[in-house]
């Protein structure tokens, strides 16, 4: 079956890098499966809000989504609370989880993110913009040579 990646990048931590959240999903489609396509729309706002989707609503569907996922990847230059807790769940459910940082943006990413990697299950990539086809396409071939793809 597909591989079901669930991608994640800042909403409310603000949107500066949607344009680039864009970018990897459509690279991330070439892969499986991206469930959490509208983290990326440009029409998306960093109130992150729509009328009918109440808070609970969104948490509990995208736990969901987490919890479906065999994958997860997520741009962490732009600080958001929503990723790192994110990051923080698929932990715990072991997930195969891949963190984009950008050097170039002068930020320093948080050493609960970077510490947490163990070069196994959570993978933390330094990266430039046109690296993102190369390191995605570097990080699905591993995961496929480990058969993780498709497991649960
Ligand atoms: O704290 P943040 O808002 O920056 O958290 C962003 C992360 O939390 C993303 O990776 C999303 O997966 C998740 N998230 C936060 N807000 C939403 C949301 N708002 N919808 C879906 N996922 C969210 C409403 C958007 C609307 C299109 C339904």
């Amino acid at each position: 079956r597909t591989m079901k990646v669930y991608f994640c990048g800042s909403i409310r931590g603000g949107r500066d890098d949607a344009e680039l959240y864009q970018r990897i999903v459509r690279e991330l489609q070439r892969y499986g499966t991206v469930l959490t396509e509208h983290v990326s729309s440009p029409e998306l706002s960093d109130r992150g809000e729509e009328a009918s989707a109440t808070d609970r609503h969104i948490h509990d569907r995208d736990m969901e989504w987490l919890r479906e996922s065999d994958v997860v990847v997520a741009e962490v230059t732009q600080p958001s609370l929503g990723v790192g807790y994110e990051l923080g769940r698929a932990v715990t459910m072991k997930k195969n989880i891949l963190c984009l940082f950008r050097p170039s943006s002068g930020r320093s990413l948080s050493a609960m993110v970077r510490g947490a990697e163990d070069g196994r299950l959570f993978l933390v990539k330094d990266y430039s913009e046109e690296q993102v086809e190369e390191i995605l396409k570097d990080f699905f071939q591993r995961l496929a040579a480990a058969g993780a793809c498709g497991r649960r």
